[in-house]
């Protein structure tokens, strides 16, 4: 196998104008361009989400406080949560899983580029619509007509009664039309995985990133569908004169919880395995030794999957479902424990013994596994009906939930923008901003979200507007805003380190961090056509077996 990088027919034609470069990002199907596109729209909804979490906050900092009003303070969480799950998180994950399995499995492109590009601008439609809401009666300083119901738009909150305006109609649709984006992609990522691997790439020998977006793929087909039934029904309700979730009528608002939950708990699954997946390439390389236990973390991939979907109701512990209900969703809920600890188990063992480089994503991936294992604890632990039962809606749910989307999740993707930003721009990132960007991220993730958990202990609701002195959560919470501004700083750090470098970043070269899977075998950025033959491959190290011809993996494997 050769690394390949022919120079593109027809090169020293004029330079293509302003015009010609927007048409071409915008008409285009090419996966590697769509996931660019989705990782500069995400980064743009993470400081617009990020705004709202500052305003969120500056608002708690003392007691009664009046920074905005009542009803923009509602607006607001509600913005932060759909922004950040539905407009940041999962585009991104789209995105490296876009940019990223083709190139590993040897492919061309995707399975359907022109699905895949449909798929990208039904879900920049569905953020764009989404903020559009913004325009509305109230101004801009009123956060203009935008949802205020919370990101889960629980019944009977949601019905004409008790919310008047259009503002919960922009959360249903433009979560709705994103909706089927995510399914369009995750079809698509399905359809490449199994049927475009290049000669010799079995599952068996497939890179873990792939099984992990494999498994996110299928939950997206099957936990979004339900989420876009319930928000028809929501709409019939809203406009047809129907009452799925009006109780008073027949309906049921539980039923609403049961649907959305049934969706929102493999949700958290749909954003946490590919964060997995991007520990699982990027710690081997930096501990120099392959990951431990390939095929029990496939097993526990899979085994993920097919728990997540058993689990929901845990977050409905105090609707009243009954001790056998309950006791049931706190054995699913303990059992999904298993398979993610087996998983910590074998990051830990990678790096044991290993030769390890703390570098910029390195550094991200030892605070994530540090994080996740604190995270899965809490989780354990609101996964206790009765522990629940004291602290559902409360701060310490906050923190829990937060531990694993920013310090689990966000951490991963971190982590992979340090670690693919060579290969995505051919420039390396300055090293000593990345390790700033971390330190200042850290801190601030902890101060934040270690704190909080005592503010909700102590007995703070979330989603409060504010409250009263002397309940001993006034310490808490300053502490708790000023970790934000450390996030705030670190998130700026980021980006004028990404841009930067984009220019006078060093040439960065094919192969940079001496790694193994094949899209490290392209040049940096990869041609338009990724491979000019068709890679074939023999282990799941392809890369070390062509560096190490004396010690092949395969030796080992076949
Ligand atoms: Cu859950």
């Amino acid at each position: 196998m050769t690394t390949n990088s022919i120079p593109w027919p027809g090169a020293g034609v004029a330079e293509p104008s302003v015009v010609d470069r927007l048409h071409g990002w915008v008409t285009t199907v090419d996966h590697k361009r769509l996931g660019i596109l989705y990782i500069v729209y995400a980064l743009t909804f993470l400081i617009i989400g990020g705004i709202e979490a500052t305003i969120i906050r500056i608002q708690l900092i003392r007691p009664h406080a009046d920074f905005v009003s009542p009803e923009v303070f509602n607006r607001m969480f509600t913005m932060h949560g759909t922004t950040m799950i539905f407009f940041m998180v999962m585009p991104i994950l789209f995105g490296f899983g876009n940019y990223l399995i083709p190139l590993m499995i040897g492919a061309r492109d995707m399975a359907f580029p022109r699905l895949n590009a449909f798929s990208f601008w039904l879900t920049a439609f569905g953020g764009l619509l989404l903020y559009f809401s913004l325009v509305g009666a109230n101004g801009l300083y009123g956060a203009g007509n935008a949802p205020d119901v919370g990101w889960f738009a629980y019944a009977p909150l949601t019905s004409r009664a008790f919310s008047v305006g259009h503002s919960t109609d922009f959360w249903t649709l433009s979560i709705f039309v994103s909706g089927f984006g995510s399914i369009g992609v995750a079809i698509n990522f399905i359809a490449t995985i199994l049927c475009m691997r290049c000669p010799g790439m079995t599952l068996a020998k497939m890179p873990l990133l792939g099984w992990m977006y494999l498994v996110t793929a299928g939950l997206v087909v099957l936990a979004v569908s339900p989420l876009s039934a319930a928000q028809i029904m929501l709409i019939i309700d809203r406009y047809l004169g129907g009452h799925f979730f009006d109780t008073q009528a027949g309906g049921s608002a539980v039923m609403w919880m049961h649907f959305f939950w049934v969706f929102g708990h493999p949700e958290v699954y749909i954003l946490v395995l590919p964060a997995f997946g991007f520990a699982s390439e990027i710690i081997p390389v930096f501990s120099r030794k392959p990951i431990f236990g390939y095929s029990v973390m496939v097993a526990a991939t899979v085994a993920i999957g097919f728990i997540s979907m058993s689990v929901w109701a845990h977050h409905m512990f105090t609707v009243g479902m009954g001790r056998a209900l309950n006791t049931l969703f706190v054995f699913t809920t303990m059992a999904i424990a298993v398979p993610t600890g087996i998983k910590i188990f074998n990051w830990l063992g990678t790096m044991w013994g290993g030769k390890i480089e703390f570098k910029t994503p390195m550094l991200f991936c030892t605070g994530f596994i540090f994080q996740f294992l604190l995270a899965g604890l809490t989780g354990i632990m609101l996964g206790s009906a009765p522990f629940n039962w004291q602290l559902s809606n409360s701060y310490f749910v906050v923190a829990h939930f937060h531990y694993v989307i920013v310090g689990a999740i966000v951490f991963c993707i971190f982590a992979a923008i340090y670690y693919w930003y060579p290969k995505i721009s051919g420039r390396m990132y300055n090293e000593r901003l990345g390790q700033l960007h971390f330190w200042l991220f850290f801190i601030g993730f902890h101060l934040t979200f270690d704190f909080m958990h005592f503010v909700g202990l102590l007995g703070m609701p979330r989603r409060i507007y504010t409250y009263e002195p002397g309940r001993g959560w006034e310490t808490l919470n300053l502490i708790v805003t000023i970790g934000v501004f450390f996030q705030a700083a670190a998130i700026i750090v980021m980006l004028v380190n990404l841009v930067w470098s984009y220019s006078r970043g060093e040439k960065a070269g094919a192969d940079p961090w001496d790694a193994w899977t094949l899209e490290w075998s392209t040049s940096s950025p990869p041609p338009v056509y990724n491979f000019a033959a068709i890679p074939a491959v023999r282990s799941r190290r392809p890369l070390w077996d062509l560096k190490h011809p004396d010690n092949p993996d395969w030796r080992y494997e076949e």
